[in-house]
């Protein structure tokens, strides 16, 4: 992609941008001094479309503040209020239960800090809510709050979280984090936990699986370096756990606070350049969410192309940003929201808390595999009349069920299950004999697997059932598979560990800690069949008109011919995120065959006959 400017020091860091390389906080700085906010926009949108493609997600959610009384006194915060005082609330689990209605798929629970409620409170909250609604996941308690509890129940971090995660608690907000220099806090919050206690407090929930979000209060008295300091903190720390979903820049309303005139809200153009700085600062955190509620609709939909790809929810009541003065609707209906995201040129995509995607609002969109081996049909890609949805294959699988996809990189099994509504077209991800990110990390050899707990990834069937079909057709062994979830496990319960895609890769070359063997899954199958074998194969929904699939099968040739032979310059831009050399990614890509032809398609019909005929197929 090409941008222009005339801000040569922009331009530099726009070069920085395009090779993947991470920005130093004098990059940061550059960006945010920048006055050519065009071209900023266009970088962070560039790294968005790289991360997110045309996506960009919403929650049906309900946000539930459980009371406002709060033991802290922080200054910016115009919500919270002493007990027994007139403003002062307190919900009962039950008119907390009366908020939520059957269609949320995310309840949001964050509240003050009041001085007597009892631990089994906050527990009997979540376990009600996960109870009566089971598809709704609850993201509930702020670091602040997990901290609160930890000092007041004295109970370990760890172990309150792994209360809660037991009660139902399924990801966690990422409230709390406002400005995290030492200066800010002592002037506005100075009985909130510092900056270490709130990244401790996400980073042993990332080692639990709890996914977070992360949020930066920006627009008060803070600097501008102040705010780099805070997205690298959260980079840092990300680097060490990879759990946090989003990144949430929240924009000061002033309200009451005597912080900044009563109408002095945030400029549009601080707020564009916040969240486009964001997006190009965290290049290891997935999704940076435009939240509306404080940037206002109008804000938000232009962020959507200044590198957001989220913008929250319904949301459903919410008091902390309205009670400092947000002038925001207090909710907003999904049609309005699918609206927005619309007007935006992007494709409505409304996800779980965990960014799965449940419902796709939009026509002629493609599947985009998000691995770094499907990058050679995607990286000249022209859209044309397409927009690209980024999917895990078992979900693209899942959406192309529910008619939601017209065409897609599909995991071989998804294809299987879809035949009658799918068409082949003519390439594949295929490898000649290995293929170094579809491997089994395991205590014990093959013969030694026979009865022991493998836990394998959740994010496609192919390699799963390859894995099945190897025991138990190659070396007669029957072993119990339980389902890992994305982002962060605990492997320490499996005897083996199947994983695919970039993190394999990874771990293949830097090893995964106490599984000192390492078996690929297609040398596996070379060896046993000499064949290639065929991980996935493109097809086009059988009713996409013709014209369009035409147009997709040009699209799919001419992107394909402009990687090939450039795999190095593929291999400078993702080898810092995935931890390869340039030379061995290309290597790696290299090991690929692109085409379905003869021996392909021969693959293909002898593991579907394995699939068929065998226990496998179980
Ligand atoms: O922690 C308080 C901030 C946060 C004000 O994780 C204020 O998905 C602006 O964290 N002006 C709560 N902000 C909101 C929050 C959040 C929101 C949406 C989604 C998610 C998520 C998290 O609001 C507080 C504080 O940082 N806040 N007062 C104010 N006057």
């Amino acid at each position: 992609m090409n941008i222009i400017t005339r801000d040569s020091l922009l331009y530099r860091v726009w070069q920085k941008v395009q090779q993947g390389e991470r920005l130093s906080l004098e990059d940061g700085l550059v960006l945010f001094n920048t006055n050519d906010l065009i071209a900023l926009g266009k970088m962070a949108h560039y790294v968005q479309q790289q991360k997110s493609g045309d996506a960009v997600y919403f929650v049906l959610n309900q946000k539930i503040e459980h009371t406002n009384i709060c033991v802290l006194s922080c200054k910016f915060c115009d919500f919270a209020a002493k007990k027994g005082t007139d403003k002062a609330y307190e919900m009962t689990t039950g008119e907390i239960l009366s908020k939520i209605t059957p269609e949320i798929r995310e309840v949001h629970i964050t509240g003050g800090m009041p001085p007597d409620w009892e631990w089994e409170r906050y527990i009997d909250i979540v376990k009600s809510v996960h109870q009566k609604f089971p598809d709704a996941d609850v993201k509930a308690y702020t670091a602040v709050e997990i901290d609160f509890f930890h000092k007041k129940f004295k109970l370990p971090i760890e172990e309150i979280l792994r209360q809660l995660q037991a009660a139902g608690l399924r990801t966690m907000p990422g409230g709390g984090a406002e400005i995290f220099t030492e200066r800010v806090r002592k002037l506005l919050f100075p009985q909130k936990i510092v900056a270490k206690g709130y990244l401790e407090v996400h980073k042993t929930a990332h080692r639990l699986g709890i996914p977070t979000n992360c949020t930066m209060l920006y627009g008060h008295i803070e600097t501008i370096e102040e705010r780099l300091i805070h997205m690298i903190k959260l980079r840092e720390a990300q680097d060490e756990t990879g759990g946090f979903l989003s990144f949430i820049p929240l924009a000061f309303q002033p309200g009451d606070t005597g912080i900044k005139p009563k109408n002095q809200f945030t400029s549009a153009v601080d707020d564009l350049k916040t969240i486009a700085v964001s997006r190009l600062m965290l290049d290891n955190v997935p999704h940076i969410k435009a939240y509306w509620v404080m940037l206002t609709e109008e804000v938000a939909s232009v962020a959507l192309n200044f590198g957001a790809d989220d913008i929250d929810g319904t949301v459903g009541q919410e008091r902390i940003a309205h009670d400092a003065g947000a002038i925001s609707p207090m909710e907003l209906a999904k049609e309005k929201l699918i609206k927005i995201i619309q007007e935006a040129g992007k494709i409505p995509v409304e996800r779980d808390a965990f960014y799965n995607p449940l419902n796709v609002y939009s026509e002629n969109v493609i599947g985009k595999i998000p691995y770094l081996n499907s990058v050679p049909f995607y990286h000249h890609f022209e859209k044309g009349s397409f927009k690209i949805l980024p999917v895990v294959p078992r979900h693209m699988g899942i959406l192309s069920v529910q008619k939601q996809l017209d065409a897609g990189l599909f995991s071989l099994m998804d294809y299987f299950e879809q035949e009658e509504s799918l068409e082949l077209i003519d390439w594949c991800i295929a490898t000649r004999d290995q293929v170094k990110s579809v491997m089994l990390f395991s205590k014990d050899g093959w013969a030694d697997l026979h009865g022991k707990k493998i836990g394998i990834t959740d994010d496609t069937a192919t390699s799963v059932k390859l894995l099945k079909v190897i025991l138990e057709n190659k070396y007669n062994v029957r072993a119990n598979f339980e389902r890992l979830h994305r982002g962060v496990n605990d492997y320490s319960a499996y005897q083996a560990i199947l994983l695919i895609g970039d993190e394999a890769l990874k771990r293949n070359k830097f090893g995964l800690d106490g599984y000192e063997l390492i078996f690929d899954l297609a040398l596996e199958w070379y060896n046993w069949k000499k064949l290639p074998f065929v991980f996935a194969v493109w097809a086009a929904r059988k009713t996409l008109p013709d014209n369009l699939k035409n147009e997709l099968k040009q699209d799919i040739k001419k992107s394909l011919e402009a990687s090939q032979g450039h795999f190095t310059e593929i291999g400078k831009i993702h080898d810092s995120r995935i931890g390869l050399s340039p030379e061995e990614i290309e290597s790696y890509l290299e090991g690929f065959n692109y085409h379905l032809g003869e021996r392909e398609k021969e693959a293909i019909r002898e593991f579907r006959s394995l699939v068929h005929h065998t226990h496998a197929n179980r």
